[in-house]
């Protein structure tokens, strides 16, 4: 229940913008799109996401997308969750001529083969693509040292299927609906960067202090072409049941849409936080049966 960092029944949240606009005035009005621009711009006058795989050479994508960290600047304080990999810890980040800073630091297991180590970096390698305010961010990686680590933003808060169930109906609507914003902008921008998560859920989401909501574990994705019957790649592994839009195991190929559906399940998560996934899976048959939820909910 205890919250490292921070203790969540003295914080005032009240007025606290969940998430980064340049403009974080009250309510949930405006958008920065002001309705005229399509959510989904098909011409690429932006950046867009590169699959590490198609690097011939994995180290050559890590190096061209995460900063090599020189071990000495890092602190392991405490560890605070286990990973795929190994174990996430809480640290400290001292670079000369910059700010201390709380970072998480993903481990990798020594010992660890050749696969698992470039598994463990391609995480690293697609982060390190993405600069928003509701997207994990790397600061960077030490690949010449042991443990081989990744480096991240710290935050206080943790998971967020954790975070609201430990908090359970202590949120005012406007605080909820303003984390789920903030997943909403950050989805919206990994859309943009033509990248498909795939394994969006409430667990995968992290909560800082002021409630800004951020999208994690990128290790699931491959990326999205526009023509999905020639996308052989993206048959293969597929997201966990029950956040999983239904055409994957109907049809085995999908786009960025399934990430909107991921999102509708993440609500459904931030609204019921303590229900089961079965209750919610039976929920959403009963929406797709009925056009609606069923009675009592
Ligand atoms: O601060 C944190 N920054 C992070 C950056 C954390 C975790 C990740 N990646 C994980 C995201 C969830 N996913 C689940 C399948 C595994 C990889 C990236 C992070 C954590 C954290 C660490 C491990 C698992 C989940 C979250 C964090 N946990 C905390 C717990 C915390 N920060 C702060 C307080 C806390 O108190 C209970």
């Amino acid at each position: 229940k205890q919250q490292v960092g921070g203790d969540f029944d003295n914080q005032e949240y009240r007025g606290v913008s969940p998430h980064y606009t340049a403009e974080s005035g009250a309510g949930i009005v405006h958008t920065h799109t002001g309705g005229t621009m399509p959510l989904f711009n098909t011409f690429a006058t932006h950046k867009t996401y590169i699959d590490p795989h198609t690097y011939e050479d994995p180290h050559q994508a890590i190096r061209q997308f995460a900063k090599e960290l020189d071990p000495r600047y890092i602190t392991i304080e405490a560890i605070i969750g286990g990973g795929e990999f190994g174990d996430v810890c809480r640290g400290r980040l001292s670079q000369p001529e910059r700010q201390d800073m709380l970072v998480a630091i993903k481990t990798l297991k020594p010992g660890s083969s050749d696969k698992a180590r470039s598994d463990f970096l391609t995480e690293a390698s697609i982060m390190g693509q993405f600069e928003h305010p509701n997207v994990i961010f790397l600061q960077g990686v030490v690949t010449k040292a042991t443990p081989v680590m990744i480096i991240t933003e710290y935050m206080e808060n943790g998971s967020l299927d954790t975070f609201l169930r430990a908090n359970d109906g202590k949120f005012q609507v406007m605080q909820l609906v303003g984390m789920m914003r903030g997943i909403a902008y950050g989805m919206q921008y990994l859309a943009e960067m033509s990248y498909v998560h795939r394994d969006l859920a409430a667990r995968n989401v992290l909560v800082n202090s002021q409630l800004v909501c951020k999208i994690a574990d990128f290790g699931l994705s491959r990326f999205f072409q526009q023509d999905i019957s020639h996308a052989a790649g993206m048959t293969g592994q597929i997201g966990t049941p029950g956040w999983t839009a239904p055409e994957v195991f109907k049809f085995a190929s999908y786009d960025h849409k399934v990430d909107v559906y991921s999102a509708g399940v993440v609500l459904l998560e931030m609204l019921y936080p303590v229900a089961t996934q079965m209750e919610r899976v039976g929920m959403l048959s009963a929406l797709q049966q009925q056009q609606q939820l069923p009675a009592g909910l």
